[in-house]
């Protein structure tokens, strides 16, 4: 039985190390938005809502999370009382439409706080069995393909055991091109976050060439049924990111072909709850999954780490260490991959296994909103 007695808003920026730049737009600087969920009995859990500063990869940004926490999702929450934190999911749904980061942010506070009663690791409470995760990279637009070629060699040599490679009309089949002649195509797959068009198919095509594990999200987020047409069209595995947002949209993904495999972001798709229904539905259909990344802070990938951690998650996920965004993570120890390419799951740690650095934090906030009942 847990009780949410509490929940606190806090927003700090993180500089990236170096702009991650996608079809989109760019980042060089990282908006974050922190929940933290406390019981009233001395516990408290940590989350973190993924949505960017600007509506380019969703409708969301921390902007309106921050609002949909604090007028819609806080008044369903505070002072309930929930058997599990799978039980948080429900209470947001009946009467709530959309929303899936600011809903997430909060879930994923919620089954943080629960794994820090029990006293046990999140990856435990979740039902994870693996002690370390394959790590994949994933690199954003350079200016030149001998740039990325030199960011794909240097990505190999840390030992990472996936490259993604952003891409967009007109910066494609030379960048990959450069790729290639740094690393297996086995290695390497590509990211449109949904710059392409259907008509695009017979350029598509050719990036087959390159023997790429996947290419991710090529159409619009909507474009299900067009994405099934492209796979018709390619070899390439397609595999879906933006488009399914709920457990509904994985059902229409595998109904219609319009995906052969999956990047599972809890912060995408409304929590840990969802994300494991996601996990056991593909793995009842032999979909492989993934977990994606947002530029999270050490708490959201803490978050990652456990979800990957469960069986079904065969492929590399976006879990770079810390080092590979930040110059100084808001969490100790800061997350590090191995030379193999590997993060270890914090097994014997509860929750996420890592530990907020509250002073730094409360110097850093510029936002703080606290919720209570009444
Ligand atoms: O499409 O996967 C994406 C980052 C921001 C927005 C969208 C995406 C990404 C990434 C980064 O690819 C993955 C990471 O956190 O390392
Ligand atoms: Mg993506």
């Amino acid at each position: 039985m847990l009780r949410i007695e509490r929940l606190e808003l806090t927003e700090f920026a993180l500089e990236l190390r170096e702009p991650f730049r996608i079809s989109s737009g760019e980042v060089r600087r990282r908006r974050i938005l922190l929940i933290r969920a406390f019981d009233g009995e001395g516990a408290s859990g940590w989350g973190e809502c993924v949505a960017g500063e600007r509506p380019n990869y969703s409708p969301e940004t921390i902007d309106t999370a921050w609002m949909a926490i604090s007028q819609w999702i806080a008044p369903r929450l505070l002072g309930r009382r929930l058997q599990d934190p799978g039980q948080a999911r429900p209470l947001l749904e009946a009467d709530f439409r959309g929303h899936f980061m600011a809903k997430a942010g909060v879930e994923m506070a919620i089954w943080e706080l629960s794994a820090r009663r029990q006293g046990v690791a999140l990856a435990t409470l979740l039902g994870g069995t693996r002690t370390r995760i394959p790590v994949g990279i994933s690199i954003g637009i350079q200016d030149t393909p001998k740039a990325l070629a030199q960011k794909v060699k240097r990505a190999l040599g840390s030992g990472y055991r996936k490259i993604k490679i952003k891409i967009e009309p007109k910066r494609d089949l030379e960048y990959l091109e450069a790729a290639v002649t740094e690393a297996p195509g086995h290695l390497l797959m590509a990211d449109a976050n949904s710059a392409y068009h259907l008509t695009d198919a017979s350029h598509l095509q050719k990036l087959d060439a390159f023997g790429l594990m996947m290419i991710e999200q090529p159409l619009s987020a909507g474009d299900l049924r067009r994405h099934a047409q492209l796979q018709e069209l390619i070899q390439t595995p397609i595999c879906l990111d933006e488009s399914v947002d709920c457990l509904e949209r994985l059902e229409d993904m595998i109904a219609l072909g319009a995906g052969r495999i999956l990047n599972i972001k809890p912060g995408r798709v409304g929590g840990l709850a969802v994300s494991l229904a996601m996990h056991d539905l593909c793995g009842a259909h032999r979909v492989p999954v993934w977990c994606g990344g947002m530029l999270e802070s050490g708490i959201g990938r803490g978050h990652n780490v456990a979800l990957a951690s469960l069986p079904g998650f065969s492929l590399p996920g976006d879990i770079s260490p810390s080092r590979r965004y930040w110059s100084q993570d808001i969490v100790e120890p800061e997350w590090e991959m191995d030379a193999e390419g590997y993060v270890t799951v914090p097994a014997g740690r509860p929750g996420i296994g890592v530990r907020v650095d509250e002073e730094r934090l409360a110097h850093l906030a510029v936002r703080r909103e606290v919720l209570t009942l009444s």
